[in-house]
């Protein structure tokens, strides 16, 4: 099945379920990518900040507990992107001398070529291996290519993204892949004050809105479809017991919507369920780490401590 086929087979699949609901990883096309660009912008979005500031000011410690000086390693960037807060990192080791091979993994091939070139401009002394696909597969193929130490780096709170189950499996995955002194680093966004966390995916200027209805317009786009996209409404709720940050689109009428051949009915106020971004505590880092087969070293957190890169090993 070519990636066509599979998107309009999941759209098909979560609009004909009940509740209705659409993978938040279909957000990233071309006006996704830059919508979410603006977004990272907003003060409001306070998650880019706080990340970056790990990695800006804590980048020894960070090199520290990495044990980077033990023995030549591969630092692995699952999605990537623009590797803006790990470029910190990177600087820091070839700084340092460190022997270290960096491999970017990224879906998005133009992303990921745009990243090798500014390293080369930037960081010319770097060695870059980049992996386009999905994390998971990229990282089988980047850990049966060499034996080397292998230190996964998972940034920007994208853990958040998936439901706890799924979460959990992925961190699995990427256990059972690794073996003895390899470790992993990954960016968790703490729970914190709602207003604070509300505030962030509900912004007056609409940004995360137009972000979330760019899925449908995708959709209308690429599986000839015809939302009426000023008929969804976004709305975002956050619950502190749970943690759960839900986006949601809700239908302002009863309408019809066609997907190719498909017709999909929504009743007035029906939401489709759009993107969980879950906040953790730290306890429950820590269990998430020993359930997933590592073992946690530290949380390093923002002077804030409203965001944590934690570092777990084999
Ligand atoms: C990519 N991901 C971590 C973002 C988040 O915070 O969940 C996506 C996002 N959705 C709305 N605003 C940002």
């Amino acid at each position: 099945m070519d990636k066509l086929e599979s998107f309009q087979e999941d759209v098909l699949q979560g609009l004909k379920d009940y509740p209705k609901r659409l993978q938040s990883k279909y957000f990233y096309d071309e006006n996704g990518a830059a919508l979410f660009q603006r977004i990272m912008d907003m003060p409001a979005y306070y998650l880019t900040a706080c990340e970056l500031e790990i990695f800006r000011d804590k980048t020894t410690e960070l090199a520290e507990v990495l044990h980077v000086q033990q023995e030549p390693f591969d630092l692995i960037e699952l999605g990537a992107g623009d590797a803006m807060k790990s470029s910190f990192l990177l600087e820091h080791l070839v700084r340092e001398q460190v022997d270290f091979t960096y491999m970017p993994v990224d879906i998005c091939e133009p992303v990921l070529l745009t990243l090798c070139d500014r390293l080369q401009q930037d960081l010319p002394g770097l060695e870059v291996i980049p992996w386009h696909g999905e994390n998971l597969e990229m990282l089988r193929k980047a850990t049966e290519q060499s034996d080397r130490r292998k230190i996964v780096l998972f940034l920007g709170s994208n853990i958040g993204n998936m439901e706890l189950d799924e979460a959990h499996g992925f961190c699995r995955s990427v256990s059972r892949r690794l073996k003895a002194d390899d470790m992993m680093l990954i960016g968790f966004d703490l729970q914190k004050n709602p207003h604070t966390v509300l505030e962030a995916y509900n912004d007056k200027e609409g940004i995360t809105g137009a972000f979330n209805l760019n899925l449908l317009e995708r959709i209308n786009r690429e599986l000839h479809a015809d939302f009426n996209t000023t008929a969804f409404q976004h709305y975002q709720a956050y619950d502190p017991i749970d943690g759960g940050c839900r986006s949601y689109l809700v239908s302002l009428a009863d309408q019809k919507v066609h997907i190719g051949e498909e017709c999909i009915p929504f009743v007035i106020n029906e939401p489709i369920a759009v993107e969980i971004s879950r906040k953790y505590t730290t306890t429950e880092i820590d269990r998430m780490a020993i359930e997933c087969g590592f073992a946690p070293i530290a949380q390093i957190a923002d002077s804030k401590n409203w965001f944590v890169d934690a570092i777990w090993h084999i």
